[in-house]
């Protein structure tokens, strides 16, 4: 059957097609992207996109929400026996939306919020000044240990009495340890402050129990549901029954309308595929990964923020090793060769954020593929010489023919995708 997208709009069916071929010939190193599996694209992708269903699962404003309920029902389901909790919300169009719900469900305008600084590895939605977070409520940002890269909690719990915030966050975006979720929740409660805990990036690590679970520390978890969890692209929030009810108000009709059912479906899908037991190895391997990558780039002299990783990402400090190289340099040198990654703030960060003196390098698309230690291990020392010899254009050729040959051996939709 012909592909209708190509038959009656040809400009955007080129476009996805090229995202397609991009996505296939380069190696997607940014930590917070994946590869969703054929399933889950096909439920993003379907009538689903169609249906109006503001409320929750039996209690809609629209008729016909039968099979949307179905749907909703499902992924709820499935979210809790992959991460636990009493009450799962699934309606976040994305993990800035989980944020704003736990906040508006819990905080006045003006309440204190205390979070990781961006630069540290913290979020936007944490409270940045560019952001509604940082807009409505005073924030206080902690900060890692300038000398060990690890979130210094005594600094933490003592930041905490001075400010007496309403609500602490913990989670990150680049932060390339495990957090102490059960210290930050006693730290909390010695405030008398909520506990929003940020899985972002790692919920699909937590899901296989790779990474510890914030939810028995945290009154509040939120996260991302499109990266390591390769589902629909969205947001979740998991919290006690007490607070549920405000919680889903705080999502509709709080802060969005009608719920994407299409992405509910993709959360559903993916959160099916993340309860197999497949899944485990699949987040097993990303973490070894990113083990084997901050071994190699140790071993070429590469400084990493906190020494190495306890997960998915490692961030790359090029001050030490590359005094002159920012991360857009770095990130545009890479993209030359076809390893995709994306320029970063590291702590102490002296440049804007557009330049940057960091690189976040991750695991999660590469495992995907397929790769392993040894395949890792071959792209960390490619992505190593390419920062050697920016100018270098033979060298960065060489490069790009071994991605190409990893490219090709690992393909990504092996029926073509969509
Ligand atoms: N933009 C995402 C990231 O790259 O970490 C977080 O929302």
């Amino acid at each position: 059957m012909p592909d209708p997208l190509t038959e009656t709009d040809p400009a955007v069916s080129e476009a996805i097609a090229g995202e397609r071929e991009r996505q296939e010939s380069t190696l997607e190193m940014i930590a917070s992207e994946n590869h969703a599996s054929e399933a889950v694209l096909a439920a993003q992708g379907s009538v689903l996109t169609n249906k109006y269903a503001e409320g929750y699962p039996g209690a809609r404003y629209y008729g016909g929400c039968e099979h949307v309920d179905e749907v909703e029902r499902i992924a709820i389901d499935r979210a809790s026996r992959l991460w636990g909790g009493d009450h799962v919300n699934v309606q976040p169009h994305s993990g800035t939306g989980a944020n704003m719900g736990v906040y508006f469900a819990v905080l006045e305008p003006g309440d204190r919020i205390l979070s990781l600084d961006l630069s540290h590895g913290g979020h936007l939605s944490h409270g940045h000044h560019v952001n509604f977070s940082g807009q409505l409520y005073e924030v206080e940002s902690y900060e890692v240990d300038p000398d060990t890269g690890y979130v210094d909690y005594d600094a933490l719990a003592a930041q905490a009495e001075a400010f007496d915030p309403d609500l602490i966050v913990s989670g990150s975006s680049a932060y390339p340890r495990e957090f102490e979720w059960e210290r930050i929740g006693e730290i909390a409660t010695s405030v008398d402050a909520y506990h929003l805990a940020d899985m972002a990036h790692i919920t699909g690590l937590v899901a296989a129990g790779v990474h510890s679970s914030p939810v028995p520390h945290a009154d509040f978890v939120t996260g991302s549901t499109h990266k390591t969890i390769r589902s629909g692209r969205g947001g979740v929030i998991i919290c006690d029954e007490a607070p549920a009810d405000d919680v889903d108000s705080a999502v509709f009709p709080g802060s969005q309308g009608g719920p994407l059912m299409h992405n509910i479906a993709g959360k559903a899908v993916g959160f099916g595929e993340a309860l197999e037991p497949e899944f485990g190895a699949y987040a097993r391997s990303t973490v070894e990964n990113a083990k084997a990558l901050a071994d190699a780039f140790r071993d070429r002299g590469l400084s990493l923020v906190s020494g190495g990783t306890d997960k998915h990402l490692v961030l790359v400090d090029l001050r030490d090793s590359h005094v002159d190289l920012t991360g857009k340099e770095a990130e545009e040198t890479l993209a030359e060769t076809g390893i995709v990654v994306n320029k970063n703030t590291v702590p102490g960060e002296t440049r804007s954020p557009f330049v940057t003196s960091g690189i976040r390098v991750g695991t999660p698309a590469l495992t995907t593929r397929g790769f392993g230690v040894e395949e890792t291990d071959r792209v960390a020392h490619l992505l190593v010489d390419a920062l050697e010899s920016p100018d270098d254009d033979a060298e960065l050729e060489r490069i790009a023919a071994d991605v190409d040959d990893l490219c090709a051996t690992y393909p990504v939709y092996r029926d073509g995708g969509s």
